[in-house]
């Protein structure tokens, strides 16, 4: 038997029974890709119920309305990217925090996606009073108030839920989503509309991409041990629209 080979039948046995760091999934295959946006780019409007201090922080003019993002390079951005049928096996959650920041009355990113346990770490970066209040299905309710320019406090989910919602009570029109899974397999797409899922054991996975106004496509990828695959898809405004 050869090195690689013992080495992937290993990791299989790894994978079926014990407790996995997400840290440790630089091994094993890997998807990635970019989520496209076919069509003309989206501006979104600007808020016009965003109050004067708001405005101030966001250079003189209201925010624009974020649901949807499309990027310069042609791809949409907040797009979760997860692994429908992931490998057995009990995973750790990553040691690095995902980032909730609040810039100019908006949450930055809209989007994000953690594992459960995983620590999110909130911070305000505006010179005003935020409270962050998320009201989960599946998961405890929380509602703290960041009076001041430059706090920061951590939080962290407990059980996999998606969609779960987190507003901002002062600023009606503050919302993000976050999605929590009971495993590592994700990524979200940002400002380059790219994604990278690594540490797969070769199998046959379903892909699927979310996005919080145009919803999910399907795609089935095979890998093969220590494998890179390339898996893009496509979205526009007539996606799941009937
Ligand atoms: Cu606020």
């Amino acid at each position: 038997m050869n090195r690689t080979k013992l080495a992937s039948m290993i990791c299989l046995a790894v994978f079926a029974v014990a407790t996995i760091g997400a840290d440790a999934l630089a091994e094993g295959a890997t998807i990635k890709g970019k989520v496209n946006w076919e069509g003309k780019a989206y501006k979104g409007k600007r808020n016009k119920t965003m109050n004067p201090q708001c405005v101030k922080f966001n250079g003189g003019k209201a925010a624009r309305k974020d649901r949807i993002i499309t990027n310069e390079n042609g791809t949409l951005r907040n797009v979760l990217l997860y692994v429908k049928n992931p490998p057995a096996g009990k995973y750790d959650p990553p040691s690095t925090p995902v980032l909730l920041d609040q810039v100019g009355c908006m949450y930055v990113p809209r989007v994000i996606a953690v594992m459960k346990g995983q620590e999110i770490l909130i911070r305000n970066s505006d010179d005003t009073a935020h409270n962050i209040h998320a009201t989960p299905n599946k998961n405890k309710e929380f509602n703290k108030s960041q009076p001041k320019i430059g706090l920061e406090f951590k939080e962290k989910f407990k059980r996999a839920e998606m969609d779960l919602p987190i507003k901002c009570d002062v600023h009606p029109w503050m919302k993000a989503v976050c999605h929590v899974l009971d495993h590592p397999f994700f990524s979200m797409t940002g400002e380059d509309g790219s994604f990278e899922i690594k540490g797969l054991p070769p199998g046959k996975y379903t892909l699927v991409a979310k996005h919080e106004k145009y919803g999910e496509q399907e795609m089935e990828v095979s890998v093969a041990t220590d494998e890179t695959k390339e898996a893009d898809f496509t979205y526009s405004r007539t996606t799941n629209k009937k």
